[in-house]
C-alpha cells in the first residue's frame, strides 16, 4: 500500500485508519463481530485450512495476522511477509507451527493465549487418563457392536487408578492442573520439568520432582506429556526413551504429537511393550498412523483437548486484548516474541 510503518502506527493510534487483521480460521461468531468493529478484519468464512500460498497471500496483505495450529507459518511464508506485518496474534497456546526466528529476524512480535485453556486440557487430560486404563472407548464400542451378552466376573477387567504413581512431563500451567486432578484420584504426583517448581507449588501438589527422565519414565505407571514442544522437546519421548518406560504403563498425550516418536510408539502398543496410549495430538496432524488406527488400547481424540465453547471465546477475547493493546503502543500481555526463551 506504500503506507511506511510509522505512519501506519500513528494512524492506527488516531482512529483514522483500521490495522488489516487477517484470520486465517472461523473463530466463535461474538469474536468476529467485534473484529469487525475494532478493526479491517479479512474472515475466512468457509472456514478451510490454508495451504502455503494462501498464507502467503495473507502475509502480503495483513498488518496482523491471526492464525491457528493448522497454519504453517514457516520462514518461507515469512520471508514473502509485507514489512507491514508487525503482528502474529495467535490464537492458541502453542506456537511451534510458527518459525519464530524468522519471526524475530522480521521484527515481528508474537502473542498466544495462554491460561483460558488450561482448567479445559487438564479435564481432557484427566478423561484420558482414565479412559486408557479402564478401557473405556473399547467399552463404548462393545456395547454399540450389539456383542455384549452381559455381565461377568472377568468381563472388561482394565486396571485401577487409586494408588497409581503418575509422571508429568512438563509442569507449567497445565501439567500443575493435571497433578491438582489427579490428587483426587489417588494418584501419586511425579514430574519432569526443565526447571523445578516453586517449593509452595511442589508442597500443595505433593508433588516429586525428577531431575532425571528417564529415570522418572522407568518408574511410572501412567505418564501425561504437558509441556510445550519446541526445538528442544521434539521426540522428548523418542525410541531409546519410550523402552525405559514399564511394559505395564500408559501414556497420555494432549500437549504436541511431535513430542512423541510417534511411530515408535506405535510399535511399541503393537508389541505390547507397553499398556496402552491416550492421545489427543499426532505427530502429522490430520494424518494418524493407520496402525495406530487399529490399536485396542489407544484412545484416540481429534486434538480436542482444550474445544470447549468457553474456552474459545476466551481465546478470542485474548486475542483481541493482545491485537488492541499492540495497536495502542504498549506491550501485549502475551507477548512470546520478542522473549525470555527467544
Ligand atoms: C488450540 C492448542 O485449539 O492452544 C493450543 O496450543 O493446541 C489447541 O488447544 C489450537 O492451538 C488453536 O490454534
Amino acid at each position: 500500500s506504500g503506507i511506511k510503518k510509522g505512519a501506519n502506527k500513528k494512524q492506527w493510534e488516531t482512529g483514522s485508519m483500521k490495522p488489516v487483521v487477517l484470520v486465517t480460521r472461523k473463530l466463535p461468531d461474538a469474536i468476529e463481530t467485534r473484529m469487525m468493529e475494532l478493526f479491517d478484519a479479512r474472515l475466512n468464512h468457509d472456514d478451510h485450512p490454508m495451504d502455503q500460498s494462501e498464507l502467503i497471500e495473507a502475509v502480503k496483505t495483513a498488518d496482523i495476522l491471526v492464525p491457528t495450529v493448522t497454519d504453517r507459518i514457516d520462514s518461507r511464508v515469512l520471508s514473502q511477509a509485507r514489512p507491514e506485518l508487525r503482528l502474529i496474534a495467535n490464537f492458541g497456546t502453542g506456537v511451534d507451527h510458527i518459525d519464530l526466528a524468522s519471526a524475530r529476524e522480521r521484527g515481528i512480535t508474537v502473542t498466544n493465549t495462554p491460561g483460558v485453556l488450561t482448567e479445559d486440557t487438564a479435564d481432557m487430560t484427566m478423561a484420558l487418563i482414565l479412559a486408557v486404563p479402564r478401557r473405556l472407548a473399547e467399552g463404548e464400542h462393545l456395547m454399540r457392536s450389539g456383542d455384549w451378552h452381559g455381565w461377568s466376573p472377568t468381563g472388561m477387567l482394565g486396571h485401577r487408578i487409586f494408588g497409581k504413581r503418575l509422571g508429568i512431563v512438563g509442569m507449567g500451567r497445565i501439567g500443575q492442573a493435571v497433578a491438582r486432578r489427579a490428587r483426587g484420584f489417588g494418584l501419586s504426583v511425579h514430574y519432569h520439568n526443565r526447571n523445578r517448581v516453586h517449593e509452595e507449588i511442589e508442597n500443595e501438589l505433593e508433588a516429586t520432582y525428577w531431575e532425571s527422565l528417564d529415570q522418572m519414565l522407568a518408574r511410572m505407571d501412567i505418564i501425561s506429556v504437558n509441556c510445550p514442544h519446541t526445538p528442544a522437546t521434539y521426540h522428548l519421548l523418542s525410541a531409546r526413551r519410550l523402552k525405559l518406560i514399564q511394559p505395564n504403563s500408559y501414556i497420555v498425550n494432549t500437549a504436541r504429537g511431535e513430542i512423541i516418536d510417534e511411530n515408535a510408539l506405535t510399535r511399541m502398543l503393537r508389541g505390547k511393550e507397553l499398556a496402552g496410549a491416550g492421545l489427543d495430538v499426532f505427530e502429522h496432524e490430520p494424518a494418524v498412523n493407520p496402525k495406530l488406527m487399529e490399536l485396542d488400547n489407544a484412545v484416540l481424540l481429534p486434538h480436542m483437548a482444550s474445544a470447549t465453547i468457553e474456552g474459545r471465546a476466551e481465546m478470542g477475547e485474548k486475542v483481541i486484548i493482545n491485537i488492541k493493546t499492540f495497536v495502542d503502543g504498549h506491550v501485549p500481555p502475551d507477548r512470546v516474541l520478542p522473549g525470555e526463551y527467544i
